[in-house]
């Protein structure tokens, strides 16, 4: 008798997105990918206004070809600081560098009439423990309203992945990367709670670069979906160039639900996370703790490096099967 191998069941995630370029990327992975199974999309202020990135998750939903999703709008601000400045500088006016609506409307779905909050909560205590993993790639403003909506999440869901942090260096400030200075008191939440959670940081996601040649070769797919892409990415690439002075453009929130697709292309770190919250320099700061070795039981991991080709080639994959 012959086995053949089983095959890993798909997992099963909640995105959590503010699209944004890369959350655009991020999305297109998640629905693309046969490893991975979308239970619901939901979306947070932060790259751009919450109605201009809900209408950006629905139209990148559109070319993805998804009809059947629930989808719910969430948080409009943060918990405790001001309403974010949007980023338009890297991810232009609409938020999808710049396409316009005409040029991309949204798909046909009548999003869910539930806040972001509580459709994660719906989902998490529907399923069975243990099974959903939450993908977190805009501020933390939902999750940690969920968490605080439904404590028993936290010890339901399988783990957190999310984008966001850094061991090292900050974009939004000289020390904190954007997603979590923009709301540290959701992310301080999300990484104080005792699930397991991810930290797939600038340190890592400054190694996917979307360079000329990884570009055209999503151009030479071909296909709509790869079409908008490359589309996004020329914009997010020139717009990187002229603000940041980076040649190749760092693709972030793809990196998150490429670790919960495949693991193993993720340097993992166990690590003790916490985040600044009234630093006079340091405030929305992930502060890892790398020291080794890791004292006693640690529920928080630092993802330090990623395999690039290996990335892109999920990337792509991905893109093929849409
Ligand atoms: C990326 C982001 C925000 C601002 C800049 N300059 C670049 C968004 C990305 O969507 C990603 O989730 C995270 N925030 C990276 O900091
Ligand atoms: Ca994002």
């Amino acid at each position: 008798m012959t086995t053949t191998p089983q095959k890993a069941a798909p997992r099963r995630i909640i995105l959590d997105c503010d699209p944004g370029c890369d959350d655009a990327a991020a999305i297109l992975l998640a629905a693309g990918s046969p490893d991975v199974e979308l239970l619901a999309l939901t979306t947070v202020a932060g790259n751009q206004t919450i109605e201009k990135v809900t209408s950006n998750a629905l139209r990148v939903l559109r070319v993805a070809g998804i009809t059947d999703l629930p989808v719910a709008m969430g948080a409009r601000r943060p918990l405790i600081r001001p309403a974010i400045e949007a980023a338009p500088e890297i991810h232009g006016e609409t938020g999808l560098g710049g396409l316009t609506q005409e040029e991309l409307p949204e798909a046909d779905i009548a999003l869910d009439p539930r806040p972001a909050a509580q459709l994660i909560v719906d989902v998490v205590m529907r399923e069975p423990a243990g099974t959903v993993t939450l993908v977190p790639t805009g501020p933390l403003t939902n999750i940690a309203l969920a968490a605080r909506l439904e404590p028993r999440i936290v010890s339901r869901v399988k783990e957190v992945v999310l984008m966001g942090g850094a061991c090292r260096e900050g974009n939004a400030t000289a020390c904190a990367e954007f997603n979590v200075e923009n709301d540290p008191e959701a992310a301080h939440i999300v990484f104080e709670e005792p699930w397991k959670v991810t930290m797939i940081g600038l340190d890592l996601t400054y190694q996917a670069r979307a360079n000329a040649a990884v570009r055209e070769r999503i151009r030479a797919v071909g296909t709509k979906p790869a079409e908008l892409l490359s589309r996004i990415l020329d914009d997010y690439a020139e717009n990187y160039r002229v603000w940041r002075g980076f040649d190749a453009p760092p693709l972030h929130d793809p990196c998150a639900v490429a670790c919960v697709i495949d693991p193993t292309l993720i340097t993992l770190r166990p690590a003790p996370i916490h985040v600044e919250l009234k630093g006079a320099l340091t405030t929305g700061m992930t502060v890892a703790d790398l020291r080794r070795p890791v004292k006693g039981e640690c529920h928080t991991i630092a993802g330090l490096g990623i395999d690039v080709d290996r990335f892109w080639d999920l990337m792509i994959d991905a893109v093929k099967r849409l």
